[in-house]
Parts: structure tokens; sequence; C-alpha cells
């Protein structure tokens, strides 16, 4: 169960994802190493959101006649899906959002800002995403709680700190997308909880890659994007202990969210739809779940060991240019299926746009992780990171694209060739 994909079953996978046999720039090849921005899309998923659309495309919960009927059935088996997925002990403790964002900002005003008071702290880590930065600098702003932050390891990994009993909530990545850190959820929790503080985890970069239990990791919530774990843009969920939903207000006001609106007020839905005004993404949440559906078939602990693999043989081959320099740790055991790096003097954007001209896609820049480059006293990284399609052959070829730059911009030291 926990061996690697083999080659039958790539092969398999990536006829799943047309997009991946394309090819740029004329003749090459795509190589998608992209995936910690958004992943790919399998057909099914594709499929599943077609389907809904040519077939049975209404609103949900609120017709009573049979496309209504079907959509509503389709959205809300996905959420048992994604309950299952996660372990979550009930589906109405799922909430569909947009995505990472949308949840953390749901949490950040429904409950922070109705339980925090001046000199409360919020410990987030160096290696935050913005999303999981700014609107704790909001609550802070609206409320006088205080940021604090948990400190980096040399190599890149948390060093959990006691915490305090003026700590009232731990907000933190499960990993980092910037050094590809895994961090030790369950001990953040276990140190929470112990001053009766919540932690809040930020699955975006987890939940594509590592099988996640949202009750033996004992978090109080989890939020995720779909679009990194092959479902649509536009869809995600907040998953949270059902007591503390129940005793928090409402995000946003609207349809849905209602049990009674009267003529001068309103009592709210129960569960999960209190949280989930007006007309949801119906066609993405569906899409989600096949999503869901996909990993499960082929089994993220086999995701995680063809990852593992993947990410081992391209730390290997990085480190064969002396004039690279690797953020993060080396040991795959602690880190995700990324690696984010800087090469001599050329610019993390030179660099990415060299490796487009290969049919290579990486990104480039501060990955909306400023503090954390400001930290590191770097402006950008170049960043790759790979997926359960991806192969060995194609960091092959990302390692001869990064010779054939080092010879492009070895004769132009600055770095500045492709205009940056
Ligand atoms: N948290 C982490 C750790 C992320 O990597 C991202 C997106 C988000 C939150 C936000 O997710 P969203 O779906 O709500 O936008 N990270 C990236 C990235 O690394 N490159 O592009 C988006």
């Amino acid at each position: 169960m926990n061996k690697p994909l083999d080659g039958v079953q790539l092969e398999e996978i990536r006829d799943d994802f047309p997009i991946l046999a394309q090819h740029l720039h004329g003749n090459k090849h795509l190589v998608y190493f992209d995936n910690a921005a958004t992943s790919q899309k399998p057909r099914q998923v594709i499929d599943a959101m077609n389907d809904y659309y040519r077939r049975y495309n209404a609103n949900v919960h609120r017709g009573i006649h049979a496309l209504a009927e079907r959509a509503t059935r389709e959205y809300e088996l996905a959420r048992q899906r994604i309950a299952k997925f996660i372990n979550a002990p009930t589906p109405e403790t799922v909430i569909f959002t947009r995505g990472t964002t949308e949840a953390i900002n749901l949490v950040a005003y429904s409950w922070a800002r109705t339980n925090l008071k001046p000199g409360d702290e919020i410990l987030i880590t160096w290696m935050e995403h913005h999303s999981n930065i700014v609107p704790w600098y909001q609550v802070a702003a609206a409320t006088g709680a205080v940021i604090k932050r948990i400190d980096l390891n040399a190599d890149g990994t948390l060093a959990v700190p006691e915490m305090n009993p003026r700590t009232k909530l731990v907000a933190v990545t499960q990993c980092s997308n910037v050094l590809g850190t895994i961090n030790p959820i369950r001990q953040l929790a276990d140190a929470a909880h112990k001053v009766g503080a919540l932690i809040l985890v930020d699955g975006a970069q987890g939940i594509p890659h590592l099988a996640v239990d949202v009750q033996a990791l004992d978090v109080d919530f989890y939020a995720f994007s779909g679009h990194k774990m092959l479902g649509p843009t536009g869809s995600g969920a907040l998953y949270g202990r059902r007591q503390l939903l129940e005793a928090m207000p409402p995000f946003m006001g609207g349809g849905e969210m209602i049990r009674e609106v009267t003529a001068d007020g309103f009592t709210c839905n129960d569960l999960p739809y209190k949280f989930e005004a007006g007309t949801p993404n119906i066609a993405e949440s569906i899409g989600l779940g096949a999503a869901v559906d996909y990993l499960q078939n082929i089994g993220l602990e086999k995701i995680r060991q063809h990852e593992k693999q993947i990410t081992g043989y391209a730390l290997d081959r990085l480190q064969e240019f002396v004039e690279i320099k690797i953020y993060g740790p080396l040991d795959v055991e602690k880190r995700g299926g990324l690696v984010s790096f800087t090469f001599s003097d050329i610019h993390p954007h030179d660099l990415a746009t060299f490796f487009d001209q290969e049919g290579i896609a990486v990104r480039a820049g501060h990955h909306c992780a400023m503090p954390l480059h400001k930290k590191l006293n770097i402006g950008a990284t170049t960043r790759a990171s790979f997926y359960l399609y991806n192969t060995r052959d194609e960091v092959d070829v990302f390692i001869a694209a990064l010779h054939n730059a080092k010879k492009f911009f070895g004769a132009c030291p600055t770095g500045r060739a492709l205009g940056f």
C-alpha cells in the first residue's frame, strides 16, 4: 500500500490529464512544475462539472423540481465525500468556501473578532502565506490582539514553543509553500490546547499531498482550497469543530444562511448553511467531490511516496550545482513536494522565463510570503512544485534546462538578459 506509483500507473494517471499532453513554444513538451500555485485537473473532474451544466444545472436547496433535487443531492454528496476524506465527524462541520483564503477569513471575522480582546495573542509562523497573515493583522487592528511568531530552526523547520495563557489562537500552515516544511500539527495542537488556545491549520499545501485526519490531528479549524488538489478554482472548504461553529455568528448575510427573516431581524439556519450565504459554487463543489474521489482511488499514501521520490531526486540533482541555494529542510520526511531555490545572482524571474522557453512551468517571486523572504534576506526564489503526475524524466528535463541556463546566464552575469 505504501509503495510509490509504478510506471504503468503513472502513465494511466497522466492520460487522465489532457493538458499534460501538449507542446509549447513549437516542440517543447510541457513540464508542469507549478502545482503549488494550482494543480491540473483530471478529466473525471472536468466531466463532473460538465455533467452538472449539461444535465442538471439548477440552484441547490431551493427548488422542488427534478433538476434542483439532483443538484442538491450531488452538492451534498460532495460535502459528504470531503467530510470522509478529512475524517470530519459529520458533514455539517464542513463548510464550502471559495478556497483557503475565504475559509481563514471566515474564522477571522466570525470567531476572532467576537472572541479576542486587547492583549490576547495570535501565534503564527514566519512561513505563512499572506492569506494566513493579513486576516490576523486585520483582527489585531480591530480587537487589540497581538501577533506573535514561532521561530524557525536553521533548516527551515519550526521550533515548537511553550505557549502562554495569553495565546488564544495558533494559526499555522501544514506545509510551507516556499520551504516545503511539513509542520508537526498534532504537537502544535497539543501545545495550543494545553494553554486553552485554539488551532487553525492552513491546509492549502497539506491536503493535496498528505492524508489528513482532522480528528487525529485534533485541530479546531482546517482550511483548504480545491484547486491545488485536482479540483476547480473557486472550490474549497473550512472544517470547524461543531461547538465552535455553532457559537460563531454568520460570516455573511443573505439567502440560505437564515431560518427566518422578519420585519425586524433574522434567525440563523443550521450548520453548515449558516455560513453559506447566497448561491454557492455548485459546479465547483461537485468538481471538488470528484477530485476527492480521484485522490482516494489512488491513495494519498501512494501519492506521498511518489512525491518523496521525485522531490528527493530533484534535491539530489539540484545539489550538483554549487551556485544553487536550496531553502527548507533537505530531508524528504520533513518536506512536501516542492523545492525553492536561488541560482547565484540570476534573478528568479529571468530563470522562470528561461524555463518557460523550454516548456517548463515553475513559479518565481515571493510566493505571497514576503515576511519569510525578508527574514531569509532574499527578494525572490524560483520554485518547482510536483504532484502525482510528475516524473523523474521531467526532473531530468528540468536539470538539463538548468545546465543550459547556467551557460546562457554565465555569459550575462547580471542575470538581466531577458529584460527584468
Ligand atoms: N496558504 C498557502 C500555504 C498557500 O500556498 C496558498 C496559495 C494559500 C494559502 C491561498 O490559497 P487560495 O487558494 O485561497 O489562493 N499559494 C499559492 C502559491 O504558492 N502560488 O500561488 C498560490
